[in-house]
């Protein structure tokens, strides 16, 4: 980042009134001007419909400012949850013209599924980060007697959720839970899906009968490429075509992934869910129980001593991959992480892969960016996600390590004052890519304001 990006960012991560005042302007007006009806779009232009793990980021900046909107842009996800429990990543939003965005639901076919609800969906899930960001609404609430209404009505949509998870998605029976797809991880083209991807069937070519949305919004080469696309196309059409049922992934399907970013938010959504339970009036007990075995589980599956990070497992050939991605730090917002594991991490973060620090020279990157195949421009292979930093940041404040935790924030600040609430950062300079006016930054950028 330049000289006067950091100087502002100084201004508006120790304090500086005024520079604070019209970052947090900019963040509501981002989070009005994509507001629709009952959620917020990420983006007008990229995605213009409903998001998982995007409306439940957004919800936790909406509570401070829009606390009504936050509940129903939580209520409006979960009125698309499934029969069997699933969260869909994408809920459509049936006034958009076809082709809104690619692939839209005439691929997903959702309305053939018994199970799926009326509105057209995806068949995937994301990061389950709704029940930690539904109890941070609860906190972040100006009225906490609404805030509560909107906890109690969640609770059991919320339960049944992590229940879809733990009963459909445990392929391996270990007590963590697969993706099926890159989209579930929400890290799409990571570095980390490579190697299981390399081995999914697929030719670049196949994409020459479809219409990509995104490269018409944003520059190709900060996307992922067309052989990652007719890859994500194959893995779509496998899942739909024996009914998004769960059953047949241990034999039939090409892409099954232990992530441990997905699993540390299905640990610390039953963190969540026990506190939850308290406010409510339920039994936190089994909650706690099943977040004690998730932290369990991650560690003996997860945790690589070699490398002192978490790596995801590949169930196709049931090993570890090797590249080491901020998906590893993740489990770090757990707050059961075991202190060994949790300063091998703070070690990892610190180290010049990723560079966290008490005074960051530069952003937080979601690859380590001493790879010979860093890629400061594309997506996920490198730059800078303000979700991610928040998660390590919550997760350091939990371990204990606050001066980092302020050097993060002020890191994050610093990219939005110094180019705007973009949906990526060059990890060098911080210059904004993707989505000018992207939801979940406004909405992150404003609990951070508000620490
Ligand atoms: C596919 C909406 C979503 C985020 C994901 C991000 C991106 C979609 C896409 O946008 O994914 O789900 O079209 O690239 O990778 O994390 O939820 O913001």
């Amino acid at each position: 980042m330049g000289d006067a990006g950091a100087t502002r960012a100084d201004a508006a991560g120790t304090g500086g009134p005024a520079d604070a005042a019209v970052l947090r302007r900019l963040a509501v007006d981002t989070l009005d001007a994509n507001w629709e009806h009952d959620h917020t779009v990420p983006s007008r232009t990229l995605y213009p419909h409903q998001w998982s793990w995007d409306s439940a980021f957004i919800a936790i900046g909406l509570a401070q400012v829009r606390p009504e909107r936050a509940w129903r842009e939580l209520a409006s996800l979960f009125r698309a949850q499934w029969a069997d429990g699933r969260v869909p990543h994408i809920v459509f939003n049936p006034a958009l013209r076809v082709g809104a965005y690619f692939p839209g639901p005439e691929m997903w076919r959702s309305a053939d599924v018994p199970g799926a609800p009326t509105v057209a969906t995806s068949g995937l899930v994301q990061p389950p980060v709704h029940a930690l960001a539904a109890l941070l609404a609860y906190r972040r609430a100006p009225d906490p007697t609404p805030a509560l209404a909107g906890l109690r009505r969640l609770y059991p949509a919320l339960v049944a959720q992590q229940r879809y998870l733990a009963d459909r998605r445990d392929v391996a029976g270990d007590g963590l839970v697969c993706i099926v797809h890159p989209w579930e991880s929400g890290l799409d083209n990571s570095p980390a899906w490579d190697e299981p991807m390399a081995a999914v069937p697929a030719e670049a070519a196949v994409m020459r009968a479809y219409r990509r949305h995104d490269t018409t919004h944003a520059d190709a080469a900060h996307r992922p490429t067309d052989l990652d696309y007719a890859r994500y196309l194959a893995i779509v059409a496998a899942y739909r075509d024996h009914g998004y049922s769960d059953r047949h992934l241990a034999t039939a399907h090409p892409f099954l992934v232990e992530c441990p970013l997905f699993n540390a938010a299905f640990g610390a959504a039953e963190h969540a869910l026990a506190e939850i339970a308290a406010l409510v009036g339920d039994d936190p007990g089994p909650h706690r129980a099943r977040a004690a075995r998730i932290t369990e589980a991650l560690l003996r599956r997860l945790y690589d001593p070699e490398t002192g990070t978490f790596q995801p497992r590949d169930l196709r050939t049931d090993r570890l991959v090797s590249a080491r991605t901020v998906l590893g730090l993740t489990p770090l917002i757990l707050p059961d992480l075991p202190t060994r594991q949790a300063d091998a991490l703070v070690v990892e973060a610190r180290s010049a892969r990723f560079g966290v620090a008490s005074l960051m020279d530069r952003p937080l990157p979601t690859y380590d960016r001493t790879a010979p195949d860093f890629e400061p421009l594309r997506y996920w292979r490198g730059p800078s996600w303000l979700n991610i930093g928040w998660l390590v940041r919550c997760g350091l404040l939990g371990h204990g390590h606050p001066e980092l935790a302020a050097g993060l924030r002020r890191s994050m600040i610093g990219l939005v004052a110094g180019a705007g609430c973009h949906e990526y950062f060059h990890p060098d300079t911080g210059a904004g890519l993707g989505s000018p006016a992207f939801s979940w930054t406004a909405a992150l950028l404003l609990d951070l304001l508000a620490d």
